[in-house]
C-alpha cells in the first residue's frame, strides 16, 4: 500500500482530501499539521479511528520535524496543503506567511530530494511531490481574459507573494534536481469545514446569527468558485496522471461578483432557515437576510478579478467538476446550519469574525 504524507490535513481543503483519499484509494495517509488557528482535530474526527490514518502534529518549516516524519513513514507521495491561507491575515502580519509558505515548502522539497536519493530507481520514478497553490499568484485581471498555466506570475498581496515564492521553488527543484513535482493552481474553494474567516462561511454564520454581512468596497470583485470536493478530485487526478514538472490550473467555471455570491447566500439562507423564523433577525427588526448587507472599507490591494482557464486539466486529464455553484452553495449553507458545534469549536478563544487586515502593521 502506498503511503502519502498530507501536510495541512487538519485544515479545510486538506481534510476534505484526506476523506477522499481514505474512501477512494488504498493509500495510508499521514497528516502532518501544526494545528494553527485554522487546523483542528475536530475537522478529522470522523477519520480518526481509520487504521490507514495517522496524525503527526508538527511544523513543515522545522527541518528536524520534516526529516523525522519522512524517515519514519518513507512516503510514496507528499501532498502539500499546509499554508497560512488568509489574505487579510497576511496584511496584518506577513512574516508567518513567508515562514510557513516559503520556508516550509523548502523543507519539504529538501526532505523529498534527500529521500529520492535513497530510493530504488523504480520507486524514485513513482515518487511525487504535489504542491497545492492558488490562482492569486497570477495577480488581478480586468473585465476579460483568464489565467492559463503560461500566465506570468504577478502576485499583489503578501499571501500571494509567499505562494508564488513557493511555486518557484517547486519548479526549480524539478528543473535543477529532477524532483518529480506537480503543481496545481486553484481558484476560490467553498464547502464543508472552511474556517469561518473566509467570505462564504463568514456570511453564512453572520446571517444565521443576524449580524451584518460585510461586503468589501463596492462588492464588484470577481472570484471563480469551485466546490472543495471537486478540487480534491482534481488533485487526485493530477497526482495519479499528471506529468512531473507540469502545473495544472483548477477552476469552477463559476465566476461571480461578491455581491452575487452574497445575494445567492441570502436566498439559500432563506430556504434553509426562513428569516421569519430566525429570532436573531426579528430582534433587529429585519425582515430578510438581504437587509443585513453592509458595504465596508475595501481590502488594501484588493485584487479585482480572478478567472481560470482550466482547459489543460480537462483536456489532458479529463477533469469534470460535479457541483454546480448554486446547488453547492445551498448544500454548504445546510452544512453550516447543521454543524454549529464545529463552528463554535474552531473559533473558540481565537476568532470572533472581527474585521482583519485593514491596517498593515509591522509584526
Ligand atoms: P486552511 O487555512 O484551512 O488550512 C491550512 C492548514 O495548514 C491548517 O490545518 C493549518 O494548521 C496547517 N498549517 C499552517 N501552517 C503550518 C505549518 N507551518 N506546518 C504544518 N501545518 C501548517 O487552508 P485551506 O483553505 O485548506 O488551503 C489549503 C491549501 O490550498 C493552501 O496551500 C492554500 O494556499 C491553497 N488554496 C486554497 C484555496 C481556498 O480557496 N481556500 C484556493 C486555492 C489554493
Ligand atoms: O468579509 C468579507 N467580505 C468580503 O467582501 C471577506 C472575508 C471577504 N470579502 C471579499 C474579498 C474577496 O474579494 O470576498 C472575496 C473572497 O475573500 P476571501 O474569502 O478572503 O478569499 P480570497 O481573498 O479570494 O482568497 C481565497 O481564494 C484563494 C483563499 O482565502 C486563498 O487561500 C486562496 O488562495
Amino acid at each position: 500500500m502506498p503511503t502519502w504524507i498530507v501536510t495541512g490535513g487538519a485544515g479545510f481543503i486538506g481534510s476534505n482530501f484526506v476523506r477522499l483519499a481514505l474512501a477512494e484509494t488504498d493509500a495510508d495517509v499521514v497528516v502532518l499539521d501544526k494545528l494553527t488557528y485554522a487546523g483542528n482535530l475536530e475537522t478529522l474526527a470522523d477519520v480518526a479511528e481509520n487504521p490507514r490514518f495517522r496524525f503527526v502534529q508538527g511544523d513543515i518549516a522545522s527541518r528536524e520535524t520534516v526529516a523525522d516524519v519522512f524517515r519514519e513513514h518513507r512516503p510514496d507521495a507528499v501532498l502539500n496543503f499546509a499554508a497560512e491561507s488568509h489574505v487579510d491575515r497576511s496584511i496584518e502580519g506577513p512574516r508567518l506567511f513567508v515562514e510557513t509558505n516559503v520556508h516550509g515548502t523548502l523543507e519539504l522539497l529538501e526532505a523529498a530530494r534527500a529521500l529520492c536519493t535513497e530510493l530504488a530507481p523504480a520507486d524514485r520514478e513513482r515518487f511525487r511531490l504535489l504542491h497545492v497553490s492558488t490562482d492569486e499568484v497570477f495577480g488581478s485581471l480586468g473585465a476579460t481574459g483568464a489565467f492559463s498555466e503560461e500566465t506570468p506570475y504577478a502576485p499583489r498581496s503578501p499571501y500571494s507573494a509567499s505562494k508564488a515564492g513557493a511555486d518557484h521553488l517547486v519548479a526549480a527543484w524539478h528543473e535543477t534536481f529532477g524532483l518529480p513535482t506537480l503543481l496545481t493552481n486553484c481558484s476560490n474553494n467553498y464547502g464543508p469545514f472552511q474556517y469561518p474567516e473566509k467570505l462564504i462561511p463568514l456570511m453564512i454564520l453572520n446571517g444565521l446569527e443576524g449580524k451584518d454581512l460585510p461586503i468589501y468596497g463596492d462588492g464588484g470583485n470577481v472570484r471563480d468558485w469551485l466546490h472543495v470536493e471537486d478540487h480534491c478530485r482534481a488533485i487526485l487526478l493530477v497526482l495519479r496522471r499528471g506529468r512531473p514538472g507540469q502545473s495544472y490550473n483548477v477552476g469552477g467555471r463559476s465566476e461571480r461578483t461578491n455581491l452575487q455570491v452574497v445575494d445567492a447566500l441570502c436566498e439559500a439562507l432563506e430556504s434553509v432557515r426562513p428569516a421569519a423564523e430566525n429570532p436573531a433577525l426579528a430582534a433587529r427588526g429585519i425582515a430578510g437576510y438581504a437587509g443585513l448587507k453592509t458595504f465596508v472599507t475595501d481590502r488594501p490591494g484588493h485584487d479585482r478579478r480572478y478567472a481560470i482557464d482550466d482547459s489543460k486539466l480537462r483536456r489532458e486529464l479529463g477533469f469534470d467538476p460535479r457541483y454546480g455553484f448554486e446547488e453547492g452553495l445551498r448544500a454548504t449553507v445546510r452544512w453550516y446550519a447543521e454543524n454549529r458545534r464545529w463552528c463554535e469549536q474552531v473559533q473558540a478563544g481565537s476568532y470572533a469574525r472581527e474585521r482583519l487586515g485593514l491596517e498593515g502593521a509591522a509584526k
